[in-house]
């Protein structure tokens, strides 16, 4: 039995004031929610003020991003993996397509993070997903298999024990159009079947959340797909009663 995992993605939003009000709202009403995993990914900048601030203890915090290198250096701007770890970070949302399509983080790039983040023991949540001009254009599962098989020929099909999946639709990011239930049950499916061709245990067992528009009316029916394991949540997790309703409808 996989348990749910709902993560927030906050992106680049927020402000220590804002931060300050989501939090407590996170920590005055988490306990409703049973038998989720939970997790909250702040901007950098702000992991520590909301470390410090988060009381809610089933809640746990990941980081947005990392640095291809492992160890730290003379890489302006950037952030290791190190460091998010010494801030107390579980996870990190890694190959977001916003990372990919703005800052054009390749495949490779995306490998090589996923590396360095289950080196230091970070636990990667691996986004994957078609633009709407390829799911048209019939190359959906190509797109996403490439996606996969690259980070795979890096770290190997049994390091999927210690990695989530996040099936994105880029069309659905964002834009308050979300994949219907089936179209992102078909997805998740493919995803686990095709793992399963590698190791069938490996396929069982890993986390697949569905990502792209997830609000609170519309997550329970995607929850209760057989493949999609909770969410990856974006404008929704901005608010403490809309993510926490997210995730009770994934329990
Ligand atoms: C997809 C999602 C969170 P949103 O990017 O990663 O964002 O829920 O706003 O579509």
């Amino acid at each position: 039995m996989r348990k749910p995992f709902v993560a927030g993605n906050w992106k680049m939003h927020g402000s220590k004031t804002s931060i300050e009000s989501l939090v407590k709202g996170l920590n005055e009403q988490a306990s409703q929610v049973q038998n989720v995993d939970m997790a909250v990914c702040p901007p950098a900048v702000y992991i520590d003020f909301v470390k410090a601030n988060l009381t809610a203890d089933n809640i746990v915090v990941g980081a947005q991003n990392i640095a291809e290198e492992p160890v730290q250096g003379a890489f302006t701007g950037e952030t290791s993996v190190e460091m998010i770890k010494d801030l107390g970070c579980d996870y990190v949302i890694l190959g977001h397509s916003e990372r990919r399509a703005i800052y054009g983080e390749t495949d490779a790039q995306i490998a090589q993070k996923t590396k360095v983040a289950l080196a230091a023991g970070v636990t990667p949540i691996l986004c994957v997903g078609e633009t709407l001009e390829e799911r048209e254009s019939g190359v959906m599962e190509k797109v996403i298999s490439t996606q996969l098989d690259a980070v795979i020929k890096v770290v190997g099909i049994n390091a999927f024990e210690q990695i989530v999946i996040a099936y994105e639709p880029v069309w659905a990011i964002g834009t308050g159009k979300t994949a219907s239930p089936a179209q992102a049950q078909e997805v998740h499916a493919f995803i686990r079947d095709k793992l399963a061709r590698l190791n069938r245990a490996v396929a069982e067992e890993v986390i697949i959340q569905y990502g792209g528009s997830v609000k609170p009316d519309n997550a329970a029916e995607l929850f209760a797909q057989a493949d999609i394991d909770g969410g990856l949540i974006g404008g929704a997790s901005l608010n403490a009663e809309d993510f926490l309703a997210i995730c009770k409808a994934a329990s």
